[in-house]
């Protein structure tokens, strides 16, 4: 059966990303021996006339479209993304008679409310490696299956796809400064209070074969030359260890290419560092999330203040670059605890700081529960126009003028965190690679960290 898939994501901060949900889906529904084509929305130059031409040139039986957004979690400056797809399947509508299913992270965190605002036909709830090929054989079988599919359970760390990189996307991306997404493993066992990874990934770590993960590197580098990987692993350093595992198959293979990742404070040791060093690390963004140990309560983290300095020491101290990003009014937070954090990530030592205001409220999360508790929403109120959470210790007024007297004076502190992004846009623009926070500190950074591709 003929399959056009759309990426309908056309965020450009930090940097345009990869569709690698949309790749994945790709590789699932070929090997089940499907004619797929794939589409990608922001490189067509969000163009809905390319796109009418792509349904007609292919005329698929079905369209899969990825919803990797809903909104870019940014008070101060809010984007939303969902109206958008609502013309692209307007745009299917018009072109074909195929009926259109959806995916993608952000569909799946409020999958009705957005099968309802964009009038698509289906959904597929989470990773869809196994039930989007149920999915088509169903339509090719005639069937009309449910309009929302939840799959039964998650697949197995074997099952995890690896993504049909499509060649003309992938150039595209790299030359407008993005990173090559990679996943090493899924699944995050932490129990941060507004966090959705735990729903979408599940709550026990599944890493894929480290063969898998090393091939797709090497496959990136010599068929895409790809200057940078990003792994999208929501925590690197997972508590297992498992990281560790696919660093050694790294270092077995000789594989430098450059990469980077998320890192959770905590459990980094230097020979964790070295060892990341030889396969290439060059910068790590650190989620430390809350600045203060009573914000850090708040959120749920299982660690200090203290573990996040410990972490980003130990990464500046062997030559890593550091980001860390940092959430402000989350739940317990007061005015003392915002000054506190203040003055604790002013102290932070050879970094760059980005500052979120606010913490977008997502369904499922216990955030909601202590937001419809404390009164901030109803039960059951809709939640895709963006919500946040804003302590109830000050009022949002109050909390801006604090962080924004608070990091006026500290060139590596960013607030708004999109403060920066404005001036890295051209050289995006030059295909200079990833978050280009690096450049901001090269006295920090005895290594090039970055790279034009
Ligand atoms: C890694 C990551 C990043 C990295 C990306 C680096 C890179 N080079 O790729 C960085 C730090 C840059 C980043 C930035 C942002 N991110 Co981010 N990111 C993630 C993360 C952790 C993983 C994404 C990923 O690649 N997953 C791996 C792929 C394979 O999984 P997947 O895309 O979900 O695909 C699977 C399924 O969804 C499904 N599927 C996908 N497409 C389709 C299509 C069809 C038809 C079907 C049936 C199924 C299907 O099948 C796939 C395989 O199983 C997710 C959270 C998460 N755990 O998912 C957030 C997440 C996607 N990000 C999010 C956001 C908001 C952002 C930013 C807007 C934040 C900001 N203000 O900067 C930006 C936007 C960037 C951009 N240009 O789009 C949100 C989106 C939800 C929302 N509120 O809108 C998420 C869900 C996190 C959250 N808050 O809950 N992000």
């Amino acid at each position: 059966m003929k399959i056009l898939l759309v990426s309908a994501n056309t965020a450009e901060t930090p940097y345009p990303v990869y569709p690698l949900g949309m790749g994945i889906v790709a590789d699932a529904l070929e090997r089940a021996g499907h004619e797929v084509a794939q589409f990608d929305f922001l490189q067509s130059g969000r163009s809905f006339e390319k796109l009418s031409q792509a349904l007609a040139a292919q005329s698929p039986a079905l369209v899969g479209i990825s919803i990797r957004n809903i909104d870019n979690v940014n008070l101060l400056n809010e984007q939303h993304y969902i109206d958008q797809v609502r013309q692209i399947v307007k745009t299917v509508r018009a072109a074909v008679k195929a009926p259109v299913v959806l995916g993608g992270a952000g569909f799946s965190i409020m999958p009705e409310a957005i099968l309802d605002a964009v009038d698509a036909d289906h959904g597929i709830v989470g990773e869809a490696e196994a039930s989007v090929v149920a999915f088509a054989a169903s339509i090719e079988r005639g069937e009309r299956p449910a309009r929302c599919i939840r799959a039964d359970g998650l697949v197995d760390q074997a099952g995890i796809g690896s993504a049909r990189y499509d060649a003309d996307i992938m150039k595209f991306y790299l030359q407008h400064g993005s990173m090559a997404g990679v996943q090493s493993k899924r699944g995050c066992v932490h129990r941060c209070v507004y966090c959705t990874y735990p729903l979408l990934e599940g709550r026990v770590v599944r890493p894929r074969p480290v063969k898998d993960v090393a091939d797709d590197i090497e496959r990136l580098a010599s068929e895409h030359q790809a200057g940078y990987v990003f792994f999208t692993d929501s925590i690197f350093n997972d508590d297992g260890g498992h990281y560790l595992d696919l660093l050694r198959e790294m270092k077995r293979r000789k594989l430098t290419v450059p990469w980077t990742c998320f890192i959770k404070p905590g459990n980094i040791m230097p020979e964790h560092v070295l060892l990341m060093k030889e396969t290439g690390l060059k910068a790590v963004e650190i989620g430390s999330d809350a600045a203060s140990d009573t914000a850090l309560k708040g959120m749920g983290k299982d660690f200090l203040f203290k573990d996040i300095v410990a972490t980003n020491d130990v990464f500046v101290s062997n030559g890593v670059a550091t980001a860390n990003f940092f959430m402000f009014g989350g739940p317990g937070e007061t005015k003392e605890s915002v000054l506190e954090g203040i003055r604790n990530i002013v102290a932070l030592q050879k970094t760059v700081s980005f500052m979120f205001m606010g913490v977008r409220i997502l369904p499922g999360t216990p955030l909601e529960k202590i937001a419809i508790n404390e009164g901030v929403i109803r039960q059951g109120q809709e939640l895709l126009s963006s919500t946040y959470y804003i302590s109830p210790a000050f009022d949002r007024a109050w909390l801006e003028q604090a962080l924004t007297e608070g990091f006026k004076d500290h060139r590596c502190c960013f607030f708004p965190a999109d403060k920066f992004e404005s001036a890295t846009k051209f050289l995006h623009q030059m295909g200079y690679a990833g978050s280009l926070w690096q450049l901001l500190s090269p006295e920090r950074m005895r290594t090039r960290t970055y790279g034009k591709q």
